[in-house]
């Protein structure tokens, strides 16, 4: 049968189900990867599972979000993770040597493959044909225990690309571009498939900027053919052996076909405060920029920064705003520094930082009040920056470069000539930063070291047949988990710290929502459509779950979010009507009579005296899991 790239490595990882869209299916994992700010929580959920040593083909465990160290938490937990990796057989990607994704990407990802990873833009590695998913936490736990990974079957969008980019438009325009048409909301459940002719102009980092900021739109992931051109990315890695090709049947067919002529692409930027709000450049002016961050996993590639490099090579940046760099990656700086790029970036007054997330997650450089901030990164969700009412637009590595010469928001075309830049035929390759694992017996023997910042896991009652409470609160559409359990240098050395972080929930949207879920002995959560978008932080059902909510009822769930309130035992519901959305104020008094979930539930708003009408999209087993109180005291039963 003719295939799609996904269906050809689909096929080949199902280990239950039919390939049907919208039906559950289990696949097998072949590898999965943490960072810090998730990895704590899921190698506690990992070895209180209780398997002695991890079960995939290999797995990562990378320190890259929060790396300021401001005090013992955060060295406590780098410490856990490194001894976690050493005691179950995990690399470990040492802090320093950069962003899981782009890590992942250089070092470890392999087309044709499966991973899962404990945040939200694994599909990074789809730029190299491997099948990644962003998951929970406790789903990467399982993962590593040898559990399958449960998804609906994806309908499969290609999107047909045509044509070649003109100078000074790359990767993160036709990721904009593709935004700018299907938005953050409607398409969970689907995956985006590049391929035609255009994909051959495309580099594996190219590639990855585009799957990477994919996850924006809320899809199960994306994905690219592996071809000649995986071939060579990976030679120059070292390891063409990891190289298989993979593309697509001549007459493969896909559900539907978004076609992009990519010479018609120009410089796109997406405004505040959704990835999804996109115009062209030039239609948006020369807004004035106080800061412009380039880096994150979307763009800290080499390509990006010797093209930043080349950009500001004898230039100076403009006196009136800040300019970061945050590089992907140690073989980046390497490369960086050899060919002279790091030396062009520095004289043009780049203040350089580590390689890690840092601003990205709003780990430092928050822009003044008020302040206009230009970023290549792939979120600019209110307050994520650090500073609430900061205005944050994201861009391409050239229109960064060039709004960072002249001070306001520029497309780089007005730059005149593009600069070209060479791709060395060979990476860097030094892998003296990731901690390999030790053979089994002397393994067994390591100790877990845990810091007192590291909480034990909470553990919750199974979910009875009524649910009683409160509305705790109402919030309307697009609510991000960075609403739900902000990040940032405050809050991110709590992610060990249950009893802790989960004072903080929602707190920037009801600073009073901690107190209240306390005093009214828990309670509910009402929303609007694509609850739960962005992040793939299991804090953000872990915490309020901690705080005594009970269900989440809501027009439209993001995928990640809904299988996390799952795994820890939160009802996830729908109206049936979104119309019934009106009918609940705050406050309210709500009885839901759940059942065992095999059937719609009915709410009864006690203060209205109306009756609602809820619906879910909870299989068997998700209704076993919520009834148990959650994924870990299931799995331990079925494992
Ligand atoms: C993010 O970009 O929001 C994060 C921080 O990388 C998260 C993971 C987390 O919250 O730790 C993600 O994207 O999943
Ligand atoms: Fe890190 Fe930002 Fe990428 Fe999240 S989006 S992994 S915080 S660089």
């Amino acid at each position: 049968m003719a295939g799609t790239v996904t269906e050809k490595i689909l096929s080949r990882h199902i280990l239950e189900g039919e390939p049907v869209t919208g039906q559950e299916v289990a696949l097998r994992i072949d590898n999965t990867l943490t960072q810090d700010a998730t990895g704590t929580m899921a190698y506690l959920q990992f070895e209180a599972i209780g398997i002695d040593r991890i079960k995939t083909q290999f797995s990562v465990s990378f320190v890259d979000h929060n790396t300021l160290q401001t005090d013992f938490k955060n060295a406590d937990d780098h410490l856990y993770l490194q001894s976690v990796a050493k005691r179950y057989g995990i690399y470990f990607s040492r802090p320093g040597n950069g962003i899981c994704h782009q890590v992942f990407l250089e070092r470890f990802a392999r087309p044709g493959n499966t991973l899962i990873g404990s945040d939200s833009h694994t599909p990074t590695a789809g730029g190299i044909g491997c099948f990644a998913m962003g998951s929970g936490g406790l789903d990467v736990a399982c993962a590593m225990a040898g559990a399958p990974f449960r998804i609906k079957y994806p309908k499969i969008v290609g999107i047909k690309l045509t044509g070649r980019l003109n100078d000074w438009v790359s990767a993160k325009d036709v990721i904009l571009e593709v935004l700018r048409r299907v938005d953050v909301k409607g398409n969970v459940g689907k995956v985006f498939e590049y391929f035609g002719e255009g994909v051959k102009t495309l580099s594996v980092p190219d590639r990855a900027t585009i799957t990477n900021m994919g996850t924006e739109t809320g899809c199960t992931t994306s994905i690219f053919p592996s071809d000649e051109i995986t071939r060579e990315f990976l030679k120059a890695q070292g390891r063409e052996e990891d190289w298989q090709l993979i593309i697509p049947d001549e007459d493969a067919t896909y559900d539907e076909i978004i076609e992009i002529n990519l010479s018609g692409i120009e410089p796109m930027v997406a405004l505040p405060h959704s990835p999804g709000n996109v115009r062209r450049v030039r239609d948006v002016g020369p807004v004035r920029v106080d800061q412009v961050c380039i880096g994150s996993c979307t763009n800290s590639s080499l390509r990006d920064l010797m093209m930043v490099a080349a950009i500001l090579e004898g230039r100076s940046i403009s006196e009136d705003l800040h300019l970061t760099i945050s590089p992907g990656s140690r073989q980046v700086v390497d490369h960086l520094v050899s060919s002279g790029g790091y030396a062009n970036l520095v004289r043009a007054g780049a203040r350089i930082l580590e390689n890690s997330c840092g601003p990205c997650i709003g780990m430092g450089s928050a822009p003044r009040s008020g302040g206009v901030s230009v970023r290549t990164f792939n979120r600019n969700f209110e307050g994520r920056s650090g500073t609430k009412d900061a205005m944050v637009y994201l861009v391409s590595p050239e229109t960064a470069a060039a709004t960072a010469i002249n001070g306001y928001l520029t497309d780089p075309r007005d730059l005149g000539e593009a600069p070209k830049i060479m791709m060395p035929e060979k990476f860097q390759v030094n892998d003296n930063m990731i901690i390999k694992p030790l053979p089994e017996e002397e393994a067994r023997e390591v100790e877990i070291v845990r810091g007192p910042n590291i909480k034990p896991l909470p553990s919750f009652e199974p979910v009875g047949d009524v649910l009683a409470g409160k509305v705790l609160i109402k919030v309307g559409d697009n609510i991000t988990t960075d609403h739900i359990m902000p990040a940032g240098a405050k809050i991110l050395p709590l992610r060990s710290n249950i009893p802790e972080i989960s004072k903080h929930v929602f707190e920037a949207v009801d600073p009073s929502f901690y107190e209240k879920a306390r005093s009214w002995g828990g309670g509910f959560i009402v929303g609007g459509e694509n609850y739960g978008q962005g992040s793939s932080r299991e804090h953000a059902a872990l915490a309020p779950k901690y705080l005594g909510v009970k269900a989440v009822v809501v027009k439209s769930f993001a995928r990640i979010h809904l299988a996390n309130l799952i795994n820890f035992g939160i009802v996830p519901l729908t109206f049936r009507n979104p119309g019934d959305y009106d009918r609940i104020s705050e406050g309210d008094e709500l009885e839901i009579t759940i059942g065992d979930l095999s059937g719609g539930c009915s709410l009864t708003n006690r203060t209205t005296g109306e009756v609602i009408e809820l619906e879910h999209t909870l299989s068997a087993m998700d209704a076993e899991i919520l009834k148990a109180g959650g994924k870990l005291p299931w799995i331990k039963k079925h494992i």
